[in-house]
């Protein structure tokens, strides 16, 4: 039988290609294109309009990175916005935070949190049955522009600014998490591969500048997000947040009690440094 091979459509003339050694679903929902299959190196891989968004096996890394690192910085969280992330591996990191007392998750995509729940189960691991979660589904653009609530962290887990995502990169976007955050709260957005994508990352720059007082980009090595590392944008009113020091990152982790596998304090701090061309660009 010859086998099945499924490549990457996100970008011109280069993209990464897996086997499809069983395919789990594929549909399109009012949204977007959805197909989840198995692949024999990363596991269970979910792929939105051609491109992957989550794979079983490297999703931790992502995943704690856009979660704890804001998180930590805050230090007091306890109300957390989610934006998208509909496979539920932000929620399951918020989660893990007993101080966070509330979490409000809104997804354009029921069909994304159903087909999840059912063929990427570690990604949520229960969180959705979470007494914190208030899970809205909508679109987040017009949840940060209506919303009468206020939050300490915002994380933004979106696709790439293209289909429904396109929205969540908007100057008007960005305006409106800064409506919803409480005083020194933060807002942290996945941002595109740094290498592939430097004006996603520019643009980003450019929309931030006149809204938060302080801003940034951090970022971490996904194998799944090919071209390099992953860009993360970081927007928040109080310059203090970033400029923590490790004893202090280290002593609120150990607190927490969480057990992770990529995070780190010494990582948390080192992913703010960013390489030149990066910085360049923004
Ligand atoms: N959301 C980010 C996917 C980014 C893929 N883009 C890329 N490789 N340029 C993933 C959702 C995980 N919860």
């Amino acid at each position: 039988m010859s086998e099945q091979r499924w490549i990457e459509t996100l970008y011109q003339g280069y993209g990464q290609s897996f086997t499809v050694d069983k395919l789990l679903f594929e549909y399109k929902t009012d949204h977007q294109h959805l197909m989840i299959f198995e692949n024999q190196q990363f596991g269970r891989v979910m792929v939105l309009d051609g491109v992957v968004q989550t794979t079983e096996r490297d999703e931790f890394v992502y995943h704690e990175m856009l979660t704890h690192v804001p998180v930590i910085a805050h230090g007091n969280a306890k109300r957390v916005l989610i934006i998208g992330g509909g496979d539920g591996g932000i929620l399951r990191e918020v989660c893990r935070h007993s101080s966070v007392e509330h979490i409000t998750q809104v997804e354009i995509d029921q069909s994304v949190i159903d087909m999840a729940k059912e063929h990427l189960p570690g990604h949520s691991d229960g969180a959705y049955d979470d007494p914190r979660a208030n899970i809205v589904i909508g679109d987040g653009f017009d949840f940060v522009q209506q919303c009468q609530e206020t939050f300490d962290v915002i994380i933004s887990d979106s696709t790439d600014p293209m289909g429904p995502g396109e929205v969540l990169f908007t100057k008007d976007f960005y305006a409106g998490c800064q409506r919803c955050l409480n005083p020194g709260g933060v807002l942290v957005t996945q941002n595109g591969v740094a290498f592939m994508q430097t004006d996603e990352a520019a643009n980003t720059a450019k929309r931030l500048t006149p809204l938060f007082k302080d801003w940034h980009f951090y970022s971490a090595a996904v194998p799944t997000y090919v071209g390099g590392i992953m860009a993360f944008a970081w927007a928040s009113d109080s310059a203090q947040l970033r400029q923590q020091s490790l004893e202090v990152i280290r002593q609120r982790w150990q607190a927490t009690g969480i057990k992770a596998r990529f995070y780190t304090p010494e990582l948390h701090l080192a992913a703010f440094s960013l390489p030149q061309y990066l910085l360049e660009a923004i």
